[in-house]
């Protein structure tokens, strides 16, 4: 009997689409989101607990795919907005601009640890992270797209 397995990226999400209004969209690798700036947030989580999580902020992920960031972030550019979705379909949703340091000093990350570890398989490989909002709703498990659309 032949057994057919889905690939580890299809399971696990190990590599997530970077795409939508994009120059460059790309593949975003394990291998290439070790190799970016990283950045640490604390936040709590649903009890209250604080934990630190590190990785990449978004705006350096689609910097890379040549989103129209820091100066170029103006006019109809202003009614971008960037969709997360995660393997089970949850998705949600940051204006570019919120995501941009010349706007906002949140930090928003796509994180790949928790207190120095590697995210729990029921969160990772990938995390989106919100330093500030009050609740987590917006702290995305298990990303699996990141894509920038036109509000009109
Ligand atoms: N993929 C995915 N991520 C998700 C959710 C979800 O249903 N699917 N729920 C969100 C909500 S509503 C909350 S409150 C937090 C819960 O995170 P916790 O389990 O770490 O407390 O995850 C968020 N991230
Ligand atoms: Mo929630």
């Amino acid at each position: 009997m032949v057994c057919y397995a889905l690939s580890a990226a299809a399971q696990t999400s190990d590599a997530i689409k970077v795409g939508g209004a994009l120059s460059k969209p790309y593949l975003l690798t394990m291998a290439d989101f070790q190799k970016m700036p990283r950045v640490k947030v604390s936040r709590k989580d649903r009890d209250s607990t604080d934990f630190q999580y590190s990785g990449v902020l978004l705006s350096t992920i689609l910097a890379k795919g040549g989103a129209t960031l820091g100066k170029d972030l103006r006019r109809e550019n202003l009614t971008k907005y960037v969709i997360v979705e995660a393997i089970d379909g949850y998705q949600v949703v940051f204006s570019l601009a919120e995501l941009d340091s010349d706007f906002s000093d949140e930090k928003i990350i796509l994180a790949d640890t928790i207190d120095n570890e590697p995210l729990l398989s029921t969160d990772g490989p990938f995390r989106i992270i919100v330093e500030h909002d009050k609740r987590p709703a917006r702290c995305i498990k298990q990303v699996t797209s990141i894509k920038i659309e036109f509000a009109k």
